[in-house]
């Protein structure tokens, strides 16, 4: 018998049609950008210990000849995704899955194994369930809450997509597929950083890999609600405006309640032919969401087949002049930057505990705002948030160099941009998107961060834009700071980093700075900081020193309160966080040390000087 791969390769023309009817199983089709309500409903978790197999060449994906199997006529059984075994004891086959260890989904594979911890390349992950869940009038879906960043995905041996980018969900239709017994399902998960990718080669965090977010499989009904958004209308706060959209086979002029009982709302909605029914719902009873009574409404949406209930609070977040105004009324944003890592374990946070943990410190601080840089974080962070009352800042992982010329990059931003905002669009938590961090400047660039503001306006009318942009010096003088650049005209909240203090002299050379502003809005610092190693004691002009950190926060607070114009901040950072870049030993050892806690949980000298300056302002 001949090894597959010398009978007889089939040419590309050959394989595309194969290669379609992939994607034309019908209940196979990846779904639009709809979040299809994956938190609110019942699901059945896949959580726990899948088997894995470290890739780095791609050798379960692609032949000799580097053609992907899954283009193939006949994939044959080293195509890892057809999970074969061999029929008889001459049979070829070089893999075994079942044979293979495991690792925990979700979670990143980084702190799970150390063989894996620097690790960048395909990972396949498999699993098998039987399912309860009836087809009888009822749809199947499998949901990914994220995973990092390029995910095929693969069940009973038939792909039902491609998934580009770390940190948003997506979701299949599998109802046509799944059976009661025996599934399989197929992950390969690549990590490779690529210029080309959102984010691309160049960031300052560790890049974790694989399912770091729950896997569900949702049931639905035939026709069911794919999705809703509340929200108060912009121009009157006693308007509840937004849509539902329902999806399946009646979805066209179809009834929909909607009931918001402590507000004594019970309406009749009717979809139109697309399945979707606008909302405009006059109220002037509405408890606005605020911080001291971050109130939240069950808000609940029925058509024949489907219920869905949500907790949806209403508030209205504008700006006017240099005012930033939650419910009408100015607010300043005591705020702190987070990276999405787990305070507990270590690697990729995505329990809600580790979400507690984080918003917590925050509070504690006495923060009430929080930034999520640099990508979307875990959906309990926001849910947390929304029932805490602290305000957040959502950002796109649009870091440094992007490849602003590259059409498939800017797709792909907007693809995870319009991922976050259909997961996140009826959290009253969240005011801000952020389309960007510390990009330079160019036409190009301005044009795709242009084109991506008018993309998240267009999605969601009721929030704020902004991006952390970068300062420069004013008319060349070194000693005073202005910002510079294009886009500044386009954001809501001028927003930007700093690091006077740090890359930028020593923490005294903030008493020399002052800053000319021209633009007729409030300013957001997104970032200022220095590095501390927790325990490292010295004079304040010492780098590494808690001292050091300390005296930079004093002085930077005292200089930023200058600015008459400055509504808020967000220091870098609540937590120390793994960064390949911080190489230093003995004081980074692979550790961003700029935040005011250690990875131990261990507060340095700074937090107290923020906690300081936080609980004396209104
Ligand atoms: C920045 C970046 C942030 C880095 C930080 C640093 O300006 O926005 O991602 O981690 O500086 O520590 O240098």
């Amino acid at each position: 018998m001949l090894p597959t791969f010398l009978s007889g390769l089939p040419g590309k023309g050959q394989v595309s049609v194969i290669a379609l009817l992939f994607f034309l199983i019908p209940g196979s089709r990846a779904q639009d950008h709809a979040s299809i309500n994956a938190y609110n409903r019942p699901s059945t978790s896949l959580s726990g210990y899948w088997k894995y197999i470290v890739d780095p060449y791609e050798n379960g994906f692609y032949n000799y000849r580097l053609e992907a199997f899954e283009d193939q006529k006949e994939p044959g059984k080293n195509a890892f995704f057809t999970n074969s075994k061999p029929s008889d004891p001459s049979d070829l086959v070089e893999y075994d899955f079942d044979k293979s260890d495991s690792l925990r989904v979700p979670g990143d594979w980084n702190t799970q194994k150390e063989k894996l911890f620097y690790y960048e390349g395909s990972v396949w992950y498999k699993t098998s369930f039987r399912h309860q869940l009836s087809r009888e009038d009822n749809r199947l879906f499998l949901y990914f809450g994220a995973s990092n960043y390029k995910t095929d995905v693969y069940l009973n041996g038939k792909k039902l997509g491609r998934h580009i980018g770390g940190f948003t969900p997506f979701s299949f239709e599998i109802t046509q597929i799944l059976k009661p017994e025996d599934n399989f399902l197929i992950l390969k998960v690549d990590n490779k950083r690529i210029k080309e990718g959102v984010p691309t080669l160049n960031t300052d965090w560790w890049n974790y890999g694989g399912p770091t977010r729950e896997v569900k499989l949702l049931k639905t009904s035939t026709t069911f609600i794919k999705d809703h958004f509340l929200h108060l209308n912009t121009d009157d706060a006693k308007e509840i405006k937004g849509y539902v959209q329902l999806d399946g086979p009646a979805s066209g002029e179809h009834p929909v309640r909607l009931y918001i009982p402590e507000l004594a709302i019970d309406t009749a909605l009717m979809t139109d032919e697309t399945g979707k029914a606008n909302i405009a719902l006059a109220s002037d009873k509405i408890v606005y969401w605020s911080l001291k009574d971050p109130k939240l409404y069950e808000v609940t949406l029925s058509a024949k087949e489907d219920t869905l209930t949500d907790r949806i609070g209403f508030r209205s977040i504008s700006t006017r002049n240099d005012d930033i105004l939650l419910n009408g009324e100015p607010i300043f944003l005591k705020g702190i930057s987070i990276h999405e890592e787990s305070p507990i374990r270590g690697g990729r946070g995505n329990s809600i505990e580790d979400a507690r943990q984080l918003l917590d410190w925050a509070r504690e601080l006495g923060c009430n705002f929080v930034r999520l840089a640099h990508y979307p974080h875990n959906e309990h962070m926001v849910r947390l948030a929304d029932e805490m009352g602290i305000l957040v800042w959502e950002e796109n992982p649009v870091y440094w160099t992007i490849t602003w010329d590259e059409p498939e990059t800017y797709k792909n931003a907007a693809n995870q941009l319009t991922e976050l905002i259909a997961r996140d669009k009826n959290r009253a938590s969240v005011i801000i998107w952020s389309m960007a961090n510390e990009t330079p400047t160019s036409e190009p660039r301005n044009v795709f961060l242009g084109k991506l503001a008018a993309l998240a306006r267009s999605l969601d009318p009721s929030r704020l834009i902004s991006a952390a942009l970068e300062q420069s010096t004013y008319r060349g003088d070194p000693k005073v700071r202005t910002i510079h650049d294009a886009f500044a005209e386009v954001v809501d909240v001028l927003s930007f980093n700093q690091y006077i203090g740090w890359y930028d002299g020593l923490p005294g050379k903030a008493q020399d700075i002052s800053w000319v502003i021209d633009q007729n809005k409030p300013v957001l610092i997104s970032e200022f900081g220095g590095g501390a190693k927790q325990g490292l004691h010295g004079d304040k002009n010492t780098r590494w020193t808690e001292e050091y950190q300390e005296y930079l926060y004093q002085e930077t607070i005292k200089m930023l309160s200058s600015l008459k114009q400055l509504r808020g901040m967000s220091p870098w950072i609540l937590v120390d966080f793994r960064s390949p870049r911080r190489v230093l030993p003995e004081i980074q050892d692979g550790w961003n040390r700029k935040g005011l806690i250690s990875e131990e949980g261990k507060k340095k000298k700074a937090f107290f000087v923020l906690q300081d300056y936080y609980n004396s302002k209104e």
